[in-house]
């Protein structure tokens, strides 16, 4: 029998906010199945972080024009944030970028290189001699060899989909500085995963409790057959190769960031104090480890990094890997990339946690793609925990203070068949709980509190009261002690409204476990707290979609009526007010050899001497006129919105007379 557990959920990117879809596809399940078995008083761990290193963080580092540690900062604390109020709760939080992870990927990497498991080969890559480095992924651009498209990347062509690789690129060109690269030969280590398929494909087949959808992926790659993988890459963002003659090498991003979460357990254990206990978890044969993540990260964490834990030795082996699939956005997908998601910290700005837990929860991706809708969001909120887990606390709580003077009412009978009901859905609960199915968790949870409404509705209260006060005092507390339970139940799901609920009993969290379901926890006598009420209606206003703003057809030109038109460069060298007119200034303007004269309706918001010296845009070859009877030869291009008015100005130095086009 295992009796530890280690939980992990994937390391987010530090180059992005966190939305929904991440917390659907890992980190709710994760939470609801680390809280469940912590109410079981299980010995289990929770680990997360930052995944801070790889091509992508560096490249927006880049576009920003910061530092990718800049990056990582923003995004760690941001996003650790976001878990926080959305009460995900890890036992920690770490960064890849840490200095024992650091230590800990190199020595994992020592560790396979000084039992002769790495490969090395030479091969050809891009170098860029003026950027000094070579030209991984993203940090080359050309032509896609399959479909043409002009800006296709290293490692992916985005319109055509194909996987490519640098060199497969035509007409390439850095990214960082445009320059066009050379090909150079490089050195790398490969971690050869080929010759370990037949040690996963057995340790496989004795998974047969895994989720279909995963066991079928891993299968599928079997049958095409693993590759080994280059595990070093040429950048300089990232875990360094540990080696003499590898300057200017890091560790691969997928290959390090797995090792985070044993960097992360040393790291939790130093912070209290047992620093050697990680040991207990990574090597201890009684532990099940889990990971916790989406899809897309199937075959790195169920057959790439066990490969690793293999060739290492010591360590133990998932026991399960519950991969999610996607969570689709009213129809359309959640992508942090797409940038159409919705954002946590946004949501739990505007909105009770419990809520969006709960709506997630119940819709989970577990076997295929779901969907979140505003709708839907509503509907649960009103409909079901309002109306089902609200209603029951309010009107129990309400009775209690209404005709037993807010006390918890005396009882005078043992049990009652309620609480066997609630006992068994309990167990119901924890069966779904623990093969992983948090949908049926969370149904199967509203069924108990289904039952305790049924039990309040067919007991009549109200009418008891009338006339026997001890029996009504009976039914009320054991209400009361239904609610107590409910707390306990719902609180993997909703770890907010399970805590408001017993500050409304008056309870307090000791001896708060899973198996007080069903059971009497509460004194009476005791004086209950605030009424409030969990779940506010909610009415979610729809934003009407947009008509689509579109330039009307006889407005478009072709590029040969534009390229008519000569807009240039011109420097103002003297401007005056235009007498009797509040809106026109004269302007002397020096374009190349010529001057020229023009008019412009700029006055109220220029002054004259505020224009001299300025290089504007304007309309060279626009036919002459007169304004207010002064001769105008041109025109200058201005930006009008709302009574504002700006120049259209060179964005950076340039002289007069050159082409704007
Ligand atoms: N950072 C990918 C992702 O965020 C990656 C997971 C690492 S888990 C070790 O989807
Ligand atoms: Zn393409």
């Amino acid at each position: 029998m295992k009796n530890k557990y280690l939980v992990t959920a994937a390391l987010p990117y530090a180059n992005g906010y966190l939305h929904l879809g991440h917390i659907a596809g890992a980190y709710l399940p994760a939470d609801i199945y680390v809280r469940f078995k912590r109410l079981n008083n299980e010995d289990i761990i929770f680990i997360c972080g930052s995944d801070e290193h790889g091509t992508a963080i560096e490249i927006s580092a880049m576009k920003e024009k910061v530092t990718p540690k800049e990056i990582i900062d923003r995004f760690h604390f941001a996003n650790k944030e976001a878990f926080e109020k959305i009460g995900i709760a890890f036992d920690i939080y770490s960064r890849t970028s840490n200095e024992i992870h650091h230590k800990t990927s190199q020595d994992f990497f020592l560790n396979l290189y000084d039992k002769g498991i790495l490969l090395q080969k030479t091969e050809k890559q891009l170098y860029s001699e003026k950027d000094k480095r070579f030209l991984a992924d993203r940090f080359v651009e050309g032509t896609c060899p399959i479909c043409g498209y002009e800006e296709a990347r290293g490692d992916q062509c985005e319109s055509c989909g194909s996987n490519l690789s640098p060199l497969e690129l035509k007409n390439p060109k850095s990214k960082i500085s445009g320059d066009t690269p050379v090909i150079k030969e490089s050195k790398n280590f490969y971690f050869p995963l080929e010759k370990f398929q037949p040690k996963l494909e057995a340790w496989l087949k004795t998974k047969t409790n895994w989720k279909s959808n995963v066991k079928n992926y891993c299968e599928g790659w079997f049958k095409t057959g693993l590759k080994d993988r280059a595990i070093t890459r040429d950048l300089d963002w990232g875990v360094k190769v540990p080696l003499k003659d590898y300057d200017g090498k890091v560790i691969y991003v997928w290959f390090e960031a797995p090792i985070g979460y044993i960097s992360a357990t040393k790291e939790l254990f130093i912070e209290r104090n047992i620093p050697d206990k990680w040991k207990e978890y990574w090597f201890g044969k009684d532990v099940s480890m889990i990971h916790f993540i989406g899809k897309d990260n199937i075959i790195f964490h169920a057959l790439v990094f066990p490969a690793m834990l293999m060739a290492h030795g010591e360590f133990i082996l998932p026991e399960n890997v519950p991969a999610n699939e996607f969570l689709n956005l009213e129809g359309g997908k959640l992508s942090k990339s797409k940038g159409h998601g919705i954002l946590v910290k946004d949501i739990v700005k505007d909105f009770n946690p419990d809520v969006v837990r709960y709506t997630l929860a119940s819709n989970l991706p577990e076997n295929k793609d779901a969907d979140f809708s505003w709708d839907d969001f509503q509907t649960k909120n009103n409909n079901e925990l309002a109306a089902i887990l609200g209603n029951f606390i309010n009107r129990t709580t309400v009775f209690a203070k209404t005709k037993f003077d807010n006390k918890i009412p005396e009882r005078n009978t043992n049990s009652d068949e309620i609480f066997d009901i609630i006992k068994n859905q309990s167990k119901v609960v924890a069966e779904c709980m623990d093969n992983y199915r948090f949908r049926d968790a969370v149904n199967e949870t509203m069924n108990a509190l289904r039952a305790a409404n049924k039990y309040f509705n067919d007991s009549e209260p109200w009418k008891v009261i009338k006339e026997d006060k001890e029996k009504c005092a009976n039914i009320i507390n054991n209400c009361l002690q239904i609610c107590y339970s409910a707390a306990v139940m719902i609180s993997p799901i909703l770890p907010y409204t399970s805590e408001k609920i017993l500050k409304v009993l008056n309870a307090d969290k000791n001896n708060f476990s899973w198996d007080k379901i069903g059971e009497i926890n509460l004194l009476s006598g005791t004086e209950l707290g605030d009424n409030e009420i969990l779940f506010p209606q909610l009415e979610i206003k729809k934003e009407e979609p947009k008509e689509e703003v579109k330039i009307p057809e006889e407005d478009m030109i072709d590029i040969d009526y534009f390229r008519k038109i000569k807009l240039r460069t011109a420097k103002v060298i003297e401007c005056e007010a235009v007498p009797k007119s509040k809106k026109l200034l004269k302007l002397q303007l020096q374009v190349g050899e010529r001057k020229k004269q023009i008019v412009a309706g700029i006055a109220e918001h220029y002054k004259p001497e505020d224009m001299v010296g300025k290089t504007i845009v304007i309309v060279d070859n626009l036919k002459k006129t007169k304004l207010m009877g002064i001769e105008s030869e041109g025109m200058l291009l201005a930006a009008k919105k709302d009574g504002k008015l700006a120049l259209v100005l060179p964005e950076k130095e340039i002289p007069d007379d050159g082409d704007v086009s």
